[in-house]
Formats: structure tokens, C-alpha cells, sequence
């Protein structure tokens, strides 16, 4: 594997066409715990690639679509495999994917690249996107990159006093102890789960004020919703 040194630019560019977004950059301390590269090295830093609002959607349907078996059984977790993968290779980078485990501290990165912090919910709110962003992999180096300027703003929960997400979800899943995945699981097989949360998105979610503009289309939210069930 050769080593490259891309310009966060280039990373950007390359993103662009797939509707993925260049999240941030993580440089690891030797101190620190790094993950490791396909060569054996240890990575220097990873860059965060994300989706923002609906932007993935169509090139992700386009590619399931035409897709031996639809992509199978995780679509979504193979298509970021077939785009992201090739990429990597051709910036001599390792590619790490959300879905594969051992996990990769996904969160953690994001809170450290980009000042994010946790929602009720347990995902990450970001000042702009709200809770309608995600992680689809991150390329490791053996060399540090730029770093990204933090997103902008204060942490939305704050500042929020009717913390909408709280009182809405109506299997009681989302307080303020966390999230329990096993209440939410339970009421998304009832009737009223099929009606409301898998028909048009976890409503606990959607009742978030923050970056409604970035709310993913019904597709997309059903989509989520359908992965979450066992
Ligand atoms: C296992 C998992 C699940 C499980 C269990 C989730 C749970 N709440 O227990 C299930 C399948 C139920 C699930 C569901 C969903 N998930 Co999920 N999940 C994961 C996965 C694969 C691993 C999480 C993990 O344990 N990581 C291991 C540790 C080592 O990583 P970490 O970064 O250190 O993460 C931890 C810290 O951030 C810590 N943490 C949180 N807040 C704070 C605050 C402080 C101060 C500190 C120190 C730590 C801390 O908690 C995290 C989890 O343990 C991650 C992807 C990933 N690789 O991280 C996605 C991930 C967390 N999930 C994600 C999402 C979006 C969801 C869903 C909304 C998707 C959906 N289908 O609707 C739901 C609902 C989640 C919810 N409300 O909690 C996103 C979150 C994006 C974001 N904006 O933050 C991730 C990152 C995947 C992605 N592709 O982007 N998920």
C-alpha cells in the first residue's frame, strides 16, 4: 500500500458525487489508542465520512436498484462498503465502516472532529444538521492530515427547555437515564408502533426542532426504521 498524502480537498471532491460529506478529522496522540491499518501500522488520523439530511438517498437507491439481491441483507452498510472501499484504496487509506465490528468509536471520533455532544436520544446533535446526520466510514493514515475547523455553535440541548424529544416517544425509551432499545423495540411491533414510528420515523426524533431542514425523506426515515426492528 502506498502511502498518499490527499488534500482534505481532494477527499471532499471525490465524496461529493455519492452525496457523502467529508465529517471531520481525528489526529491520534502516540499515547493514544489508534486503530490499525491494513499494513499493520498504526493510523496517524482518521477523516469521518458522513451523510447529512437525504443527500445519499437517491445515489443509494440508484446503486441498490441495479445491485445483485438488492444489496442484500444491509444495503446501506454495502453500498458505503462499495463506495467508500475503492476510495480508500486509491488514497493508499484504511477503510473503517460503523457496521463492522470490533466497533470503532465512531462517536467518539465525531464528538472529538467535530465538538459534537449526545442528545437524549443517543445519537450526536450537531448545531446545524440536528440528529439528521450519520456516520458511512472513515479512512485511516499512517501520517497525521488538516485538521477541520469544529462545527459551529453551541449544543442545541442546552438551550432547549421543552426537550420535545423526551416527552413524545411514546414507548417511554427516551429519558433522560438513556435510551432503551428493548421499550422501543416493543412498541415499534404493536399497532400503534407500525402506525406511527415505523410508518413516518421515530417521533422522538422528529419532534427535535433543530436542523428540521435536514430531516430525512420518508423513504429514508422508513428505511431506519425497518433496520431497527430484529
Ligand atoms: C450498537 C449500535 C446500535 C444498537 C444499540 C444502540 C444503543 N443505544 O445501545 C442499535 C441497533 C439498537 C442501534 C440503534 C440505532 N442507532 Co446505532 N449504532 C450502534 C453502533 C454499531 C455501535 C455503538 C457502540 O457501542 N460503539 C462502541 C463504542 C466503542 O463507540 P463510541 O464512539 O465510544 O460510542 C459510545 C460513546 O459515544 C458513548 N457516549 C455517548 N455519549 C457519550 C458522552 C460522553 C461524555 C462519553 C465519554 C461517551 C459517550 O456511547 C456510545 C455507545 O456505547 C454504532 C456505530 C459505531 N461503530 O459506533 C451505531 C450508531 C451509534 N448508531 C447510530 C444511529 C443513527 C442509530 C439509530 C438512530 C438508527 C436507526 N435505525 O434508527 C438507532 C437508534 C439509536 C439510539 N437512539 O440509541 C449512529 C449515530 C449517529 C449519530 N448522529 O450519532 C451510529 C454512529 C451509526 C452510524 N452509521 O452513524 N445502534
Amino acid at each position: 500500500m502506498t502511502a498518499k498524502r490527499p488534500a482534505t480537498e481532494t477527499i471532499r471532491a471525490a465524496l461529493r458525487p455519492h452525496g457523502l460529506f467529508l465529517r471531520g478529522v481525528v489526529n491520534f496522540a502516540d499515547s493514544e489508542t489508534a486503530p490499525t491499518l491494513v499494513d499493520g501500522r498504526r493510523a496517524a488520523g482518521v477523516v469521518l465520512v458522513g451523510n447529512v439530511g437525504s443527500a445519499i438517498w437517491p445515489h443509494f437507491r440508484a446503486w441498490q436498484h441495479a445491485a445483485p439481491e438488492r444489496g442484500g441483507d444491509n444495503p446501506l452498510d454495502a453500498w458505503s462498503k462499495a463506495v467508500i472501499g475503492p476510495l480508500a484504496a486509491e488514497l493508499g487509506a484504511t477503510a473503517y465502516f460503523p457496521s463492522d465490528p470490533p466497533w470503532q468509536p465512531f462517536q467518539r471520533w465525531a464528538m472529538r472532529a467535530e465538538g459534537l455532544r449526545t442528545s437524549p436520544l443517543g445519537i450526536l446533535i450537531h448545531p446545524v444538521y440536528g440528529l439528521w446526520h450519520g456516520y458511512r466510514g472513515a479512512l485511516g493514515f499512517p501520517h497525521p492530515l488538516a485538521t477541520e475547523a469544529a462545527a459551529a455553535g453551541p449544543h442545541p440541548c442546552d438551550s432547549c427547555r421543552d426537550r420535545p424529544c423526551l416527552n413524545r416517544c411514546p414507548a417511554g425509551a427516551v429519558t433522560d437515564a438513556g435510551f432503551d432499545v428493548a421499550a422501543c423495540r416493543g412498541h415499534l411491533r404493536t399497532e400503534a408502533g407500525r402506525e406511527g414510528c415505523m410508518a413516518s420515523g421515530c417521533l422522538a426524533r422528529n419532534a427535535c426542532p433543530v436542523g428540521a431542514d435536514y430531516r430525512y425523506c420518508d423513504d429514508q426515515l422508513r428505511f431506519h426504521m425497518a433496520a431497527l426492528q430484529p
